[in-house]
């Protein structure tokens, strides 16, 4: 575990991205604005599956440049990347046999992102994570769904194309994704970044992921799996723990703005001199700065991020071992 471990603990810093189908309503649905996170809009807003669904004809991300965000993060200092391959939407970010509902088979843009990435961050010489949502499924029949809203109580769900079985849903959809983004990116992930498991992922059901990831024995993952696991890596949200994690390895992730999946309305950035005040009291108490960023649309990164992570960077290369 130390040596698996290592350079993860030698890290310090690394880049989340939030980037799905999510970035087309951009926080705003026929007229009406989320004020909660942008990746949520189709549960809080109650959007139907067809209507969800349609975004991917319109997700064209031409501006998307796996070169400049590896280079992005690289001139900030960071060390990995972790990406959002299927979110709480269903949408992959990935080329799957599985389930069409994703980025090469749906959309005119017809490229794998997470492929590019690969590709760059071994050019590059940076790690590649994945987060994969792996119960949260709202456009899978049988995908869970917290519960928010005026929704079904017992499965959270507000559409009947979101009714089937658990079950065939983590076999026929979650656990095949999950081996696809285990196999098809060589040495990449080294990273798996699990997300809230629902009641749905109980002991017995975890342990068939787990099954799977113990085929990849370099492989790090986080306490977000379900069941008793608690994974290598405690992972506070949007906070600093005062005291760390005594004896245990954690990443606190967080976002620039209040959202991490791109808002177009959103532009609460926190100065940089508080990014920087965050590495230093995170990596001060033996932890992980997971900082995110939220593509458009059109996979542009929002100037306001860029313009953070570079003056980071300049700041760790004056005063850090960057
Ligand atoms: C949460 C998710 O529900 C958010 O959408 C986001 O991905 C965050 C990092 O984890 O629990």
């Amino acid at each position: 575990r130390n040596a698996r471990m290592a350079w993860w603990r030698d890290a310090r810093f690394g880049m989340f991205i939030h980037w799905g189908l999510y970035s087309i309503p951009a926080g705003e649905w026929h007229g009406k604005r989320t004020d909660h996170i942008g990746e949520w809009i189709m549960n809080d807003l109650s959007i139907p599956v067809a209507d969800y669904k349609a975004f991917a004809p319109q997700f064209n991300p031409t501006g998307f440049s796996a070169h400049d965000i590896v280079a992005l993060a690289k001139a900030a200092g960071m060390k990995y990347i972790v990406i959002t391959a299927k979110h709480h939407d269903g949408f992959a970010m990935f080329d799957s046999k599985v389930d069409p509902f994703n980025i090469v088979a749906a959309t005119p843009f017809k490229r794998d992102p997470l492929k590019e990435l690969a590709e760059e961050c071994r050019k590059q010489g940076i790690k590649l994570g994945f987060y994969y949502s792996q119960a949260q499924d709202w456009t899978a029949p049988g995908g869970a769904a917290a519960v928010r809203g005026d929704h079904n109580k017992e499965t959270g769900h507000w559409d009947k194309a979101q009714d089937g079985s658990f079950d065939d849903y983590l076999h026929k959809k979650s656990i095949p994704q999950i081996k696809e983004l285990l196999t098809n990116y060589k040495d990449y992930p080294v990273v798996v970044w699990f997300d809230t498991p629902t009641k749905m992922m109980t002991p017995e059901r975890s342990a068939e992921i787990v099954k799977l990831l113990n085929q990849h024995p370099n492989l790090i993952w986080n306490n977000r799996l379900g069941g008793t696991y608690k994974g290598d890596t405690e992972t506070p949200e949007q906070y600093i723990p005062a005291q760390g994690y005594p004896g245990r390895d954690w990443e606190s992730c967080m976002t620039m703005n209040d959202t991490w999946g791109y808002k177009s309305f959103d532009t609460n950035f926190k100065p940089t001199d508080t990014l920087l005040r965050n590495l230093i009291d995170i990596a001060s108490k033996g932890g992980n700065y997971l900082l995110n960023i939220g593509p458009d649309s059109k996979g542009i990164v929002p100037q306001p991020e860029v313009e953070r992570l570079q003056q980071v960077g300049q700041w760790l290369k004056v005063n850090g071992e960057a």
